[in-house]
């Protein structure tokens, strides 16, 4: 079974279509470096339309339903079982610096729990969504975590502190990569929190960590990961909504992440 609920089905096709803007936008970042103004303006309305986009399509189609958004905040429904969590542009720096790796992130929350997530990869064009019960999938295809037991073989990525972070911040993440190079096959670093959990759903990560996210750079992302048979878990044992240090992986490896993780924590923290 590869169809997603009507909302399910609601939520992708508010992606796609704050999709279609973003690619319009992204086309022209490169021909921004040289103006006067500078990209990062233009980036912000791309972020600013994306999401007036989603909001839009979500609103028509949810009336009532409640929404947590990277820009708008806090918009307080009728509906107090339902939340649309959204991050319209996942992979600022990365749609900023002309790469083509980022996304749109569309969770929802139902009585509370993490629902139904959809990530979508718009230059690659890839729709990543689960639900509850209805499994991971790429298109057509179901996801599932890789299989990988041994951290020697594992390829993890992870976000780096950004500008602003604390020192203590900044020092922890160099101990936790003194930490993990040794031992794992490869890190990564993207810089797209969502389409690192799509990643770790799609078996072509083995886990990914990061700190101090925020709830819409994961919240799809979440039930990607659980609906494709992988963990997710706080890194120091919170609620990762709240604190938004994440790690995610397959069952038998997420514990060696973490222990090896703590080992950095050994040699200090913030
Ligand atoms: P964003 O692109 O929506 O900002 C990468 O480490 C992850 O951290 C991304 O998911 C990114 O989401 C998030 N992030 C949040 N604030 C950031 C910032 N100021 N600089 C870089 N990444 C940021
Ligand atoms: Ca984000």
């Amino acid at each position: 079974m590869s169809k997603p609920s009507p909302v399910g089905t609601v939520m992708i096709k508010a992606a796609r279509d704050a999709g279609r803007s973003l690619a319009r936008d992204f086309g022209e970042v490169e021909h921004l470096q040289v103006s006067r103004k500078g990209p990062a303006d233009f980036v912000s309305n791309a972020d600013h339309r994306a999401e007036d986009i989603i909001y839009e399509s979500l609103t028509k189609a949810r009336p009532g339903y409640g929404f947590l958004m990277e820009e708008r905040g806090v918009v307080e429904g009728t509906d107090k079982s339902n939340r649309f969590i959204v991050d319209p542009l996942d992979g600022t720096l990365n749609f900023l610096h002309g790469q083509p790796h980022y996304a749109v992130s569309i969770g929802l929350e139902r009585e509370g729990k993490l629902f139904c997530g959809v990530v979508y990869d718009v230059a690659k064009n890839e729709i990543f969504w689960a639900e509850t019960g209805r499994g991971a999938w790429l298109d057509q295809r179901k996801l599932m975590v890789a299989g990988r037991k041994r951290i020697e073989e594992a390829v993890i990525a992870t976000g780096t502190p950004w500008v602003g972070k604390s020192e203590g911040a900044h020092r922890r993440f160099a101990q936790e990569m003194a930490s993990m190079t040794p031992v794992c096959a490869g890190i990564r670093r993207y810089g797209s929190a969502a389409l690192d959990l799509a990643y770790v759903a799609a078996g072509r990560f083995d886990g990914f960590w990061e700190r101090g996210l925020k709830p819409w750079d994961i919240a799809a992302g979440i039930v990607l990961v659980r609906e494709a048979g992988g963990h997710v878990e706080e890194l120091d044992g919170g609620d990762v909504q709240t604190t938004g240090n994440i790690l995610a992986a397959n069952e038998p490896l997420l514990p060696k992440i973490k222990d090896q993780l703590r080992h950095a924590k050994a040699f200090g923290e913030d």
